[in-house]
């Protein structure tokens, strides 16, 4: 039986485990990246391992997220991730050089390694043929240290794509295309590839657009194959040297086959709060846009901005809409630059911002009061954008431009004549912005900087093998990590301080919860199915720990979530019978004994003390998983194993 190309790169980095689906494997990762807003934990973790050089055999640290220095805390944790780096064989990419899975893919990309990275969208480099995944901070600490990195096997789901896509119908409509059939839960436990004959006419950046947005359906990681059109990308990109050409096998086996033409698709939308609230464009027509946001790791590419550009040339752009462009990187604004695409876009009266994720993730251009925003973006999570009530859709980087014109949802097909914009023979090579670490024989001789906004690291407390403690929370469906832990210009400069970060803990849906989590002492939370979507934040999961939660029970949970949790040490349990979610309301005093033994048998009976009911949850765990519970997480499992 053949192979798909996921499973020949994993079986290639296979260090314990079988490939069968569901149970746990572990890989050996090539290259690791890390960004500022979860990086300053991630090498505090790492600092804490005691190892003096990373294993891998490349380690990038970006600084994308937290730019805006409105006080010390941002430059103080930049100036400690550069010396850290530089200290321990990091790459480093300065403030500026930009979103690190847009740099990642132009300049240190390589078909058919692993690669994993503190941020949930590091799959972007699967549209290069690499195998790359999300994962918290812990995890890419251990992986830099030449440890294996632990996922269940994934199931294997094949895109087919035959035709090609019609004008002004781009690889962010098959992305929305894709959330249609599959919804934000569809691709849970799944790798992505994306084959058949419609992949010739998909470039680089555009697989990248695709493999970006496989993170909002859950899925484990999303990959094309590494064929003609990777080389002619890494030509432009002045590294040929690293092109493979790999490909699933003819006979290769999928659990399931999905057919998109994409001759049929047209322009798309995702409606607020979900990436999956999906309809067309034309549906939408004539609603008042207030906002335009084009730019993030997902529509920020040499190629999108000069489609922008061109669509905007000449042209004004609509009093009542204010909108931004923030380029992907250094290397796409200068050449947006040199090219005179730059002055088409301001002429147009459009802003444009740092190359960085911005308004993304909250930093900064935050939408009026029930404002309707626009984003190329790939998340629309209530409160995300900074204005709690704001309606925030995401479209393609043309149907933004149609409605940064008309100050209305336009379909772009209405613009006239689509841009003919390709790439670059030569992309321009610049990579001043990125710092080589020390030599080995230097790097004693560095001093790493630390600030003051840098605080302990919390201990989580051994695990319990008995608990009765109250439900400090009971939450629906679809809670995401910027539920649990918000982001944003006010709350993101402190996530080396959990201390400080665990008073907006939950702050979207309940404003009392840090206050009364911290008051109980320890608790249990309740949610919904698909708890924990979204970013790879393991701040979702410390900070929570900080405040006394031992333990979550919910219908289902997101994978990098789960992994965070339980890194955290905190107990995610699922309900064997979902009915029994109605049956638990918020301060019910739960009782789980002999946690332990429970873990061995993969099922707990839990008393709801109040209500004098009983129920059941799962507790499939691997032994290395329940190791790490019940020493409290992972930071004292490692130290465990290394006495
Ligand atoms: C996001 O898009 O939510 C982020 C910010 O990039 C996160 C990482 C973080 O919270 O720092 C992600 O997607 O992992
Ligand atoms: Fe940055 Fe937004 Fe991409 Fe997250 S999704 S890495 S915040 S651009």
């Amino acid at each position: 039986m053949g192979l798909t190309l996921a499973q020949k790169i994993i079986k290639e980095h296979l260090v314990s485990g079988t490939m069968v689906p569901g149970t746990e494997i572990s890989l050996r990762i090539d290259q690791t990246l890390t960004q500022d807003a979860t990086g300053t934990m991630a090498y505090l973790e790492f600092e804490s391992m005691g190892i003096d050089r990373v294993r891998t055999k490349k380690s990038v640290a970006y600084i994308d997220h937290n730019t805006l220095q409105s006080g010390f805390e941002n430059a103080d944790d930049h100036r400690y991730i550069q010396s850290v780096a530089k200290k321990h064989g990091i790459w480093f990419s300065r403030p500026g050089n930009g979103i690190c899975h847009q740099v990642h893919l132009e300049r240190f990309g390589i078909p058919g390694q692993t690669l994993i990275g503190s941020d949930s969208h590091t799959p972007t480099a699967g549209g290069l043929g690499m195998l790359a995944f999300g994962a918290g901070g812990m995890d890419v600490a251990v992986a830099m240290g030449g440890g294996a990195y632990y996922i269940t096997m994934p199931k294997m789901f094949k895109v087919n794509l035959t035709g090609r896509l019609r004008p002004f119908v781009t690889a962010k409509d098959v992305s929305l295309e894709i959330l249609r059939i599959l919804s934000v839960k569809g691709g849970v436990g799944a790798i992505l590839e994306w084959g058949g004959e419609g992949l010739a006419s998909l470039s680089v950046p555009e697989r990248a657009t695709i493999t970006n947005m496989g993170t909002e359906l859950g899925a484990t990681t999303s990959l094309f194959p590494s064929d003609e059109v990777t080389r002619d990308f890494l030509r432009r990109q002045g590294r040929e040297q690293d092109y493979t050409p790999l490909f699933s096998d003819a006979d290769a086996v999928y659990d399931r086959v999905i057919d998109i033409d994409l001759s049929t698709l047209v322009p798309l939308i995702a409606c607020p709060h979900s990436p999956d609230r999906i309809v067309t464009v034309e549906s939408l027509k004539g609603t008042k846009v207030d906002q335009v946001c084009i730019g993030s790791c997902t529509n920020s590419s040499l190629l999108d901005l000069l489609k922008v550009a061109s669509l905007l040339k000449g042209k004004t752009i609509c009093d009542s809409v204010s909108v931004s462009v923030s380029p992907g990187s250094k290397q796409v604004l200068s050449m947006l630059a040199d090219s005179g695409a730059l002055s088409d876009i301001l002429s147009s009266g459009a802003r444009v911002l740092e190359c960085a994720c911005g308004p993304c993730i909250g930093m900064g251009f935050s939408p009026n009061s029930a404002g309707v925003s626009l984003r190329t973006f790939n998340r629309n999570f209530e409160g995300r954008s900074g204005t709690a009530d704001a309606r925030v859709y995401l479209v393609s980087p043309e149907t933004a431009v149609a409605a940064a014109l008309t100050g209305e949802i336009t379909d772009p097909r209405l613009l006239g004549e689509a841009p003919d914009v390709c790439l670059p023979e030569r992309f321009k090579l610049d990579d001043t912005a990125v710092l080589p670490p020390a030599d080995e024989s230097e790097a004693s001789d560095v001093q790493v900087l630390r600030g003051p906004n840098i605080k302990e690291f919390p201990v989580a407390k051994k695990g319990a093998d008995c608990l009765c403690v109250p439900v400090s929370l009971k939450v629906a469906d679809n809670i995401t990590t910027d539920h649990i832990m918000p982001a944003g210009a006010k709350i993101l400069p402190y996530r080396s301080n959990i201390p400080y970060l665990s008073r907006f803990c939950f702050a979207v849906c309940d404003q009392g919860f840090s206050e009364r989590a911290a008051s109980l002492g320890e608790s249990i939370i309740i949610g919904g199915s698909n708890y924990g979507q979204g970013s790879s934040r393991e701040h979702a999961a410390l900070v929570p720990m900080y405040l006394g939660v031992r333990c979550v029970i919910a219908k289902s949970f997101a994978r990098i979530h789960v992994a965070n949790l339980i890194n955290a040490g905190i107990v995610p349990l699922v309900f064997e019978n979902p009915d029994d979610y109605d049956t638990i309301d918020q301060g019910d005093t739960l009782s789980l004994c002999h946690l332990f033994q429970g873990m061995e048998n993969g099922r707990i009976k839990l008393e709801n003390k109040t209500k004098g009911t009983f129920f059941y949850v799962t507790a499939d765990f691997t032994d290395r998983q329940k190791s790490i519970l019940k020493a409290g997480g992972l930071l004292p499992y490692t130290k465990e194993a290394n006495q």
